[in-house]
């Protein structure tokens, strides 16, 4: 009896030492995976990984594109007064093709971008001013900027391909109609240059303004990984699940503006649901007037529109993705709704 417990106890004992000696010399190689790596990409180009392989959660210092501003960035654009008092706004715009971004933990991607970015810089005016953009492409291939809206022929961005390695031109044209649209590139194939990632908004505000409100833009996305014309993820903002592990904050009792357009290729629809709320609808945003109120959008490619709603609770409101695949595919994200500290004043005033 006795002799049989003390050999458990020398077994048990062995273990726990084999156990901490292979900890020691296996802990370096464990540690090991959270340092850069390099990678070879299926297309042979060799990059570094972000070193975050084990930790699903992005931060902006871990890659190159931040959601969050993003989602609250407006330019305006170099503004000037022309002899005839029009506002003149001019950009510079730079599109590239060789740029690789770590879209999820561990996939990488060849993103085509307009100034660095997945959408490109959202360029906002007013009706009216006049929009000069000086396009610069430093990619490998052809590329354009094609903006939706009205303006002449020539400064479509279809039928003057703008050669790679430094060629330029210049798009300039009214701002118009008001509302918010895309612009692309419009080089063949057409889907290959629009699901890398060559697109952005223009948003175009009446003379009269609207209302004030926190404003944001949402570009609904999806991301082809493998390049067999299927999406392997979808996004609001190029980031799958972003706004889910940093969710937006916003105020009850505030009006909230967003700007949403619908880029995803390959499959026919999108849609937008609102958790706890349900928002007024203006399609295009071609009207100051709402068309409809809903919690639920359908949109096909590049259909986009502007909408607006407050919460009247404090919490946490999912918006998604109604096709759920999109949703479980990274199309999800978070409201965090704070209590309004105005309105909690007003609300202790009253009744006194
Ligand atoms: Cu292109």
């Amino acid at each position: 009896m006795t002799k049989s417990r003390s050999s458990v106890m020398i077994m048990a004992i062995s273990v726990f030492f084999v156990i901490s000696i292979a900890y020691f010399v296996f802990a370096g190689d464990i540690s090991a995976q959270s340092e850069e790596k390099s990678f070879v990409t299926h297309t042979g180009g060799v990059i570094m990984t972000s070193g975050e392989v084990l930790d699903p959660l992005y931060t902006s210092a871990t890659m190159d594109f931040d959601p969050m501003e993003y989602l609250r960035t407006f330019d305006y654009g170099e503004v000037s007064t022309l002899p005839d008092g029009t506002t003149l706004r001019e950009y510079t715009i730079v599109a590239e093709d060789d740029k690789v971004m770590e879209v999820s933990p561990g996939i990488f991607y060849n993103v085509w971008t307009y100034n660095g970015s997945v959408p490109g810089p959202t360029i906002r005016a007013t009706e009216g001013d006049i929009i000069r953009i000086n396009f610069i492409n430093n990619g490998s291939k052809e590329h354009t900027i094609h903006f939706h809206g009205i303006h002449p022929s020539e400064m479509d961005g279809v039928f003057e391909p703008v050669g790679g390695n430094g060629g330029q031109f210049t798009y300039e044209f009214e701002a118009g109609p008001v509302g918010v649209h895309p612009y692309h590139c419009h080089i063949m194939p057409l889907e290959e240059h629009i699901v890398h990632g060559l697109y952005g908004v223009f948003i175009v505000d009446p003379k009269e303004g609207r209302a004030p409100a926190d404003e944001m833009v949402m570009v609904l996305n999806g991301l082809d990984t493998d390049f067999d014309t299927e999406n392997n993820f979808y996004a609001a903002n190029t980031i799958p699940f972003y706004y889910q592990h940093h969710p937006i904050q916003i105020n009850a009792e505030e009006l909230i503006r967003i700007y949403v357009v619908n880029m995803v290729e390959f499959d026919p629809i999108n849609n937008f649901h609102l958790h706890g709320n349900l928002y007024e609808y203006y399609p295009t945003g071609t009207d100051v007037v709402p068309s409809f109120y809903t919690d639920m959008i359908t949109l096909s490619q590049t259909e986009r529109g502007i909408m607006e709603f407050e919460y009247q609770y404090p919490g946490n409101y999912l918006f998604h993705a109604h096709k759920v695949e999109f949703s479980e595919k990274g199309w999800i994200g978070i409201f965090q709704v704070h209590e309004n500290e105005e309105q909690k004043i007003e609300e202790v005033e009253y009744g006194r």
